[in-house]
């Protein structure tokens, strides 16, 4: 008898570790991209073994239709049948922190193209498929002839915002002609055009040069307008000054309308930003920045462009900014519409901003 049941349980104990040993196997063999994930993480050390597998359980029980890589399930179900998305979460959870930025790389469109393709939606515009976006983000780049950078720009922000989350566009601001280049007058323009085809509830304004080195810097919008751009390469990782509001900052519309917008005013180099920065201080708001570990930023190097000189008007003009930021702003806005060309990855506006020559 004890025999019997001592071979009874052996055979079940062989039994039971088997069973164990063909559902690691199996699940290590399965490649979809979600536990390709799940395993680096758990490479990575970031979470215990039972952690992994209760979170392979997890993906393989969520709701059809989310990804695409149940399809034959998704084709029972009708729309009205299937779960509503969930909101994405406040703290993105695929954020890998700092990354590795360098410009030495030829790259071409088309190869960036290739990249994000499966990804993104016509017009640079990316919703996470899996939950509702926390924000409706446009993103607003200022341009004249920076090909090469904006190259740059997109290869490295997708992957990033992707991670992030958030619902997106892609506004390229391309000013008109060769007059004297007007960054505030074309991120002002890019705001109105974005509005006019999507209900963005925030804008991130960014120069074509600057790509953050740490994803957990949100592109997005908080309490008070943020800058993100705070340690820039250029200036050895640290900000030039303290009320420094250049190269990337996030304002939501409602931050944006109460400082009646940008100065359309400030021609050539210098200047607007600051003019930003005191328009938010005059309107009683204060602004928020990462940490100088998280707001880490390259510039891709170049050399000064032509039609935007350092204007030496342009730091008088701040002593005025508190009177005259009710006269200049939306409220004065005006530009004509040239072009709208739409890409895979970004949607470029040519804008005519009535440029005096320079
Ligand atoms: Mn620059």
């Amino acid at each position: 008898m004890a025999a019997t049941l001592k071979r009874l349980f052996s055979s079940l104990t062989l039994f039971g570790v088997f069973t164990v040993t063909c559902v690691i196997i199996f699940s290590f063999l399965n490649q979809s991209p979600t536990s390709t994930f799940i395993r680096k993480n758990f490479r990575a050390g970031e979470s215990s073994k039972l952690a992994w597998i209760f979170k392979t359980r997890e993906e393989t029980q969520r709701p059809p239709g989310i990804n695409g890589t149940n399809s034959s399930r998704e084709s029972i179900l009708s729309p009205e049948e299937q779960p509503p998305l969930i909101p994405c979460p406040v703290h993105p959870p695929r954020l890998v922190g700092p990354l590795l930025v360098e410009f030495n790389f030829k790259r071409t469109f088309d190869e960036v193209r290739q990249l994000y393709n499966s990804s993104i939606q016509h017009g640079g515009r990316y919703k996470p498929p899996d939950c509702v976006a926390q924000q409706k983000v446009a993103i607003i780049i200022p341009f004249r002839h920076r090909h090469e950078h904006l190259k740059h720009w997109l290869f490295y922000l997708y992957p990033i915002l992707i991670r992030q989350q958030p619902d997106v566009g892609v506004y390229v601001i391309n000013q008109y002609g060769e007059g004297t280049f007007n960054r505030a007058k074309l991120m002002n323009a890019g705001v109105f055009e974005a509005l006019k085809e999507y209900d963005y509830d925030c804008f991130v304004f960014s120069d074509v040069d600057l790509v953050p080195m740490d994803d957990r810097n949100l592109y997005r919008c908080f309490d008070k307008p943020r800058h993100l751009a705070v340690a820039m390469d250029k200036f050895q990782f640290q900000l030039p000054y303290k009320t420094f509001f250049g190269g990337v900052s996030s304002l939501s519309k409602e931050q944006f309308w109460k400082i009646n917008g940008f100065p359309n005013t400030y021609w050539g180099w210098g200047g607007e930003d600051d003019d930003i920065y005191r328009r938010i201080y005059y309107r009683g708001m204060s602004i928020s920045r990462p940490d100088s570990v998280i707001g880490k930023y390259r510039m891709i190097r170049h050399n000064r462009d032509l039609h935007n000189e350092p204007n030496p008007k342009n730091p008088d003009k701040l002593d005025s900014t508190k009177w005259a930021m009710d006269k200049d702003g939306i409220n004065t806005l005006n530009y004509t519409v040239k072009n709208i060309e739409k890409d895979l990855l970004y949607t470029l506006i040519t804008v005519d901003i009535d440029a005096p020559t320079s």
